[in-house]
């Protein structure tokens, strides 16, 4: 039995009881984009050039903040303005993977104030339940502005080879995601996983899938990246594909995110079509 959504995302943003899963949802359905570019640049100019020529084509923008050389508050604002003007949500990929006392830190405060501007993030739960369970007490502190706005997914799996995020690590994710549902949107994973236990699965339940590695001209890197398609990623379950380097990389960054975004488009119409 397949697990992954046949649903489309209109209907899903109707139903879904969390806001900010609703919202990604209906922005993927008002643009007709399911494509997250994982903006892995090293400067603010390039950064905040990629999100103004690639905004219109995107539902997400991802960032490592930290790869940043110059970041400064004024990058910040400034992704935060572009974020609006081209109706994009921001997932800063922290992977998120210590204490819960320490992750409350680097989320909520800090040198890089990532609950301030980023709507979604993401934790590994190599340290256990307790990773989850402070990042979304985090939402609840007295000066935590926009706790409706802010969303985590847990990184369930990885595209590197050799990873040893599977079997148990995977369906703990899932059991965690479970429990604090709330604020756990979903996964980064490879796949669906709605199905993994299914014994404790709830009527209704609607993860989102943000599936990286998608790339349409290589097969992988030189450092155990593994990539494949728009289309097998969304086949496999995928809601969102996150493509880096198949996009910035590109001889034309604008032409690659349209491309990027008319296969991954096509696949999840043929899905929903129940292909
Ligand atoms: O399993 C994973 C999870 C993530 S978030 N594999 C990944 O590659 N990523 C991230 O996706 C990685 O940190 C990078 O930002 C992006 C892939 O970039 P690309 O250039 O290989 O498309």
């Amino acid at each position: 039995m397949s697990s992954k959504s046949h649903l489309p995302y209109a209907t899903r943003a109707a139903n879904h009881p969390n806001p900010l899963t609703a919202k990604l949802f209906s922005i993927a359905e008002e643009k007709k984009t399911n494509v997250t570019v994982s903006a892995d640049v090293t400067t603010s100019a390039e950064l905040l050039d990629l999100a103004d020529k690639l905004g219109p084509y995107i539902a997400v923008l991802k960032t490592h903040i930290d790869i940043l050389s110059d970041l400064t508050p004024q990058t910040l604002s400034t992704l935060q303005s572009l974020a609006q003007k081209h109706n994009f949500l921001i997932f800063e990929d922290r992977k998120f993977i210590d204490i819960g006392n320490t992750v409350q830190k680097q989320y909520h405060g800090g040198a890089l104030r990532i609950s301030e501007w980023a709507h979604i993030i993401n934790c590994a739960i190599l340290p256990g339940e307790g990773i989850v369970e402070a990042l979304a007490q985090t939402t609840q502190d007295a000066d935590f502005a926009n706790p409706q706005e802010r969303g985590l997914l847990i990184l369930a799996e990885m595209t590197s080879k050799g990873s040893l995020a599977t079997g148990t690590y995977t369906e703990r994710s899932v059991e965690y995601a479970r429990k604090y549902k709330g604020f756990v949107m979903g996964f980064v994973s490879t796949k669906a996983l709605s199905d993994t236990l299914p014994e404790s699965k709830e009527e209704g339940e609607d993860f989102v899938v943000f599936t990286t590695g998608v790339n349409l001209s290589d097969k992988g890197d030189k450092l155990g990246q593994q990539y494949q398609t728009p289309e097998s990623a969304v086949g496999r379950g995928a809601d969102f594909i996150i493509a880096g380097r198949g996009i910035y990389r590109a001889p034309d960054m604008v032409m690659a995110a349209k491309r990027y975004r008319e296969e991954g488009w096509r696949a999840y119409e043929e899905r929903v079509r129940g292909n």
